[in-house]
């Protein structure tokens, strides 16, 4: 083989190394809501959106004014139910997700039946998601 060759197969293969590693590595971060925030009348923000595991939801609110809740399965979400699930209430929260599915809602009042709620499956953070980034 012509060292020429040689660096060429050794420069695509650096190349390769790092374009996988930095996919592989930066988890998204994403504000819940966008510029509303965590709000009423979120619920569908999520939708047409692609989530993994590890990439971070920050839902930003009035502190006092609403929680967020990570329900416990898919169920508590449909009906509002936040038994067994873990609060958060700063008003400034970043939770990362886990693969699979990943259920939040605000508990306070009824807001999470007037669409403060959003449920999202997040895909395994490997490689084969490498061509949906
Ligand atoms: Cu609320």
């Amino acid at each position: 083989m012509s060292k020429a060759k040689v660096m060429t197969i050794f420069g695509t293969m650096v190349f390769l190394c790092i374009f996988i590693q930095s996919n592989i590595v930066s988890a998204d971060t994403f504000i819940v809501g966008d510029s509303n925030g965590w709000n009423i009348n979120v619920s569908g923000w999520e939708n047409s959106k692609i989530f993994r595991a590890e990439d971070v939801l920050v839902f930003k609110y009035p502190k006092g004014v609403h929680n967020v809740v990570k329900v416990v399965d898919r169920h508590g979400y449909t009906v509002c139910d936040p038994t067994g699930g873990e609060e958060y209430n700063s008003g400034n929260d970043s939770i990362t997700l886990k693969e699979g599915g990943n259920g939040f809602i605000c508990s306070v009042g009824s807001h999470c039946t007037r669409g403060m709620k959003i449920f999202i499956d997040a895909e395994a953070d490997s490689i084969e998601n490498l061509e949906k980034k």
